[in-house]
C-alpha cells in the first residue's frame, strides 16, 4: 500500500511538485487551524499526527452510542481518504497510530457539550463528559484534516492533523436555526441537509417553522384536512407538500442522532389561514378561507372566542408532543394583528397551559410578553426589544433572534438575489459583529438561553437558494453561540471564514461570495 502510494507520486512530476509546495506548509501549528466556531482554548505542540490506512477509531466500551459517533466520523473520513477507518471498541486506550473516544465523566467545566482533544504525534485522543460532547469533538477532528477531506470521492492525502490540546464548550447552551417550511416548503433530503450543515458547526438547535398563512406542514390525525389541503400550495403557488408523521419522526430521529433538538412550530393565533382555508369552523364566520400564495402577513387570525379553536389546538398540540421529544414546542404569537388584544392575552395564557398539560414547555415570538408568562416559557426576541425586556421582568429566558442581526432572510446588501430587507441588510460583517448579551441593558447572559437564526422563506424556495442565504452568515451565528465575546474578533473571523470556502465547496454548499472576505485564501495543507 504504501509502496503503491510512493510509485503514483513519483509518477505524477506535476502532482508531486505541488506535494513539494504544499509539505513546506505541513500542518504543525494547532493554533492556526481555522476552526468555526473557534474553540475556548488551543494549546500547539508544533508536531504533526498522519491519518493512514492502519489508523481506527476507538471507542470506550460497547456503548452502542459510543460507536455510533465514531462510525460518523468513520463514515466522514472515509470517502475522502480511502484509508478503510473501522470503529473498534476497547477498555484501555489503543496503541499508536490510533483515535481514541471516551467520556471520564469528571470535568465540570467542559459541561455536556464541552470535550477535550489532545493530538500528539502518536494519538488523536477526545474525552468529553457526553456523549454530545464528543460529538462536537469530532467536527474539530474534521475541521483541523484539509477541506478535501469532505469530499464525497477520493481524494489525495496526506492526512495530517496538527498536535496540540484543544479545550472548547459552548458559551450558551442554545445555538439553533430556524427553517420556514410553510412558505416554501422543503422536503425531508432538504431538512436532514441542513441538520448535518447545523452539526458541522456545532449548532444543536432546529426550530422548524411547520405552519403559516400559506400551508400546514405537519401531518395532524385528528385534522387530515389541514394537510389534505392546506398544505397543497406555497408562496408564488407552487406544490406545497408536507411531512407524514413518519416523515417528521425521521427528521427528529436523523437530528437526534446528531445531538440536535428539533423545536416544532404552529404559529398562533394569527398565521394561521392554511388551518383556516381547511375548516371552516376555525372562523369566526364559519366560511373557509381561500387558500393564500401571497408574501402579506398578519391578516389571519383563529376565532379566539370559539371552543372548537381550543379542541383543534389540543389535538394539533398532543400529537405534536408526542412526535416530539425535545422540551420545548413553539406556538408562535407574532403579528397577529387583526386579533384584539383583549383577545390574544387570554389565547397565549391559554394556550400555553395546554403545551405545559402535555408535558413541553412553551416558545413564543416576543409579542407573548405581552400575556402572562407560564414559568419556563421562552421569549424569542426578534423585533421588539421592549417586549423581550417584559420577558425578563416576568422572570423568563430570551432566545436572541434581532431581525437586523439574526436574520438569515436578510438581503446582504442592495443587490441581493434573494431576500427581504424590511430589517435592513445584513452582510456577513454585521451579522457577525454583536453579542447577544450586549443589545439591551435589561437582558443580560444569565437571561439568556441561547441564539437562533431563522430563514424565512417567503423569497427561496430551493436548496441552492437557502443556501445563498443561510451561508456564510449561520457560521458566524454559531460562532456567537459557542464561543466567548472576548474571543471574537471579525478581522480575525474572516481570515477563517474565507479557510471555510474550500470547505463549503468540498460540500457542495451553495454559498453567497461576500466581498468582505478573500475567498482566494486558499487551504494549504
Ligand atoms: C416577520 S419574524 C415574521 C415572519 C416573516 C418575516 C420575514 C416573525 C416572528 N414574523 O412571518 O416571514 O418577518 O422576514
Amino acid at each position: 500500500m504504501t509502496k503503491t502510494k510512493f510509485k503514483n507520486l513519483a509518477l505524477g512530476g506535476f502532482i508531486l511538485a505541488a506535494f513539494v509546495s504544499q509539505t513546506g506548509c505541513k500542518p504543525t501549528d494547532l493554533s492556526k487551524e481555522n476552526l468555526i466556531p473557534k474553540p475556548v482554548s488551543v494549546v500547539a505542540t508544533g508536531s504533526s499526527f498522519d491519518l493512514t490506512d492502519q489508523t481506527d477509531i476507538y471507542v470506550q466500551g460497547e456503548a452502542a452510542e459510543l460507536i455510533q459517533i465514531g462510525q460518523f466520523l468513520a463514515d466522514k473520513l472515509n470517502p475522502s481518504t480511502g484509508l478503510g477507518i473501522e470503529v473498534k471498541t476497547t477498555i484501555e486506550a489503543p496503541g499508536p497510530g490510533n483515535i481514541f473516544l471516551s467520556l471520564s465523566g469528571t470535568d465540570a467545566e467542559l459541561g455536556n457539550e464541552g470535550y477535550e482533544l489532545t493530538i500528539t504525534d502518536k494519538s488523536v485522543n477526545l474525552v468529553a463528559n457526553q456523549p454530545a460532547g464528543l460529538f462536537r469533538g469530532i467536527q474539530s477532528i474534521r475541521q483541523i484534516l484539509p477541506s478535501r477531506v469532505e469530499m464525497a470521492d477520493k481524494q489525495k492525502g496526506p492526512w495530517k492533523l496538527a498536535t496540540g490540546t484543544i479545550r472548547d464548550y459552548p458559551s450558551y447552551g442554545y445555538r439553533g436555526s430556524m427553517l420556514d417550511v410553510a412558505r416554501h416548503f422543503f422536503g425531508v433530503e432538504d431538512v436532514k441537509n441542513l441538520i448535518d450543515q447545523l452539526a458541522y458547526y456545532k449548532m444543536n438547535v432546529l426550530h422548524l417553522h411547520l405552519s403559516d398563512d400559506q400551508g400546514w406542514r405537519i401531518e395532524i390525525k385528528s385534522w387530515p384536512n389541514l394537510t389534505a389541503h392546506g398544505g397543497k400550495t406555497e408562496v408564488g403557488g407552487g406544490e406545497g407538500g408536507f411531512y407524514t408523521q413518519e416523515q417528521y419522526s425521521d427528521i427528529v430521529k436523523y437530528a437526534q442522532d446528531r445531538y440536535i433538538t428539533i423545536v416544532p412550530e404552529i404559529d398562533m393565533p394569527g398565521h394561521t389561514n392554511a388551518a383556516l382555508a381547511s375548516y371552516a369552523e376555525l372562523n369566526c364566520s364559519g366560511k373557509a378561507t381561500e387558500l393564500y400564495t401571497g408574501r402579506e402577513v398578519g391578516f389571519s387570525t383563529l376565532c379566539t372566542n370559539k371552543e372548537v379553536t381550543y379542541k383543534f389546538i389540543d389535538d394539533v398540540i398532543r400529537e405534536l408532543a408526542a412526535l416530539t421529544p425535545g422540551e420545548y414546542l413553539h406556538i408562535g404569537g407574532d403579528e397577529s394583528h387583526v386579533t384584539k388584544i383583549e383577545d390574544y392575552i387570554p389565547f397565549m395564557n391559554r394556550v400555553q397551559d395546554m403545551v405545559i398539560a402535555h408535558g413541553k414547555k412553551v416558545f413564543a415570538w416576543d409579542e407573548i410578553a405581552l400575556a402572562t408568562l407560564k414559568p419556563n416559557t421562552v421569549v424569542q426576541y426578534w423585533a421588539k426589544a421592549e417586549n423581550a425586556v417584559k420577558g425578563v421582568e416576568q422572570g423568563a429566558k430570551v432566545l436572541i433572534s434581532p431581525a437586523k442581526y439574526a436574520y438569515l432572510d436578510m438581503q446582504y446588501d442592495s443587490t441581493s438575489t434573494y431576500g427581504l430587507h424590511w430589517a435592513g441588510y445584513v452582510e456577513v460583517d454585521k451579522g457577525y459583529n454583536w453579542d447577544p448579551a450586549n443589545l439591551e441593558p435589561t437582558i443580560k447572559k444569565e437571561n439568556i438561553i441561547g441564539i437562533e437564526a431563522p430563514l424565512w422563506t417567503e423569497t427561496v424556495g430551493t436548496r441552492e437558494e437557502a443556501e445563498y442565504l443561510i451561508f456564510p452568515r449561520l457560521l458566524g451565528y454559531a460562532e456567537i453561540g459557542w464561543t466567548p465575546t472576548e474571543l471574537r474578533s471579525w478581522d480575525e473571523y474572516k481570515i477563517r471564514l474565507a479557510n471555510h470556502g474550500e470547505r463549503m465547496k468540498a460540500m457542495k454548499i451553495s454559498f453567497y461570495p461576500s466581498k468582505l472576505v478573500n475567498w482566494d485564501a486558499k487551504d494549504k495543507k
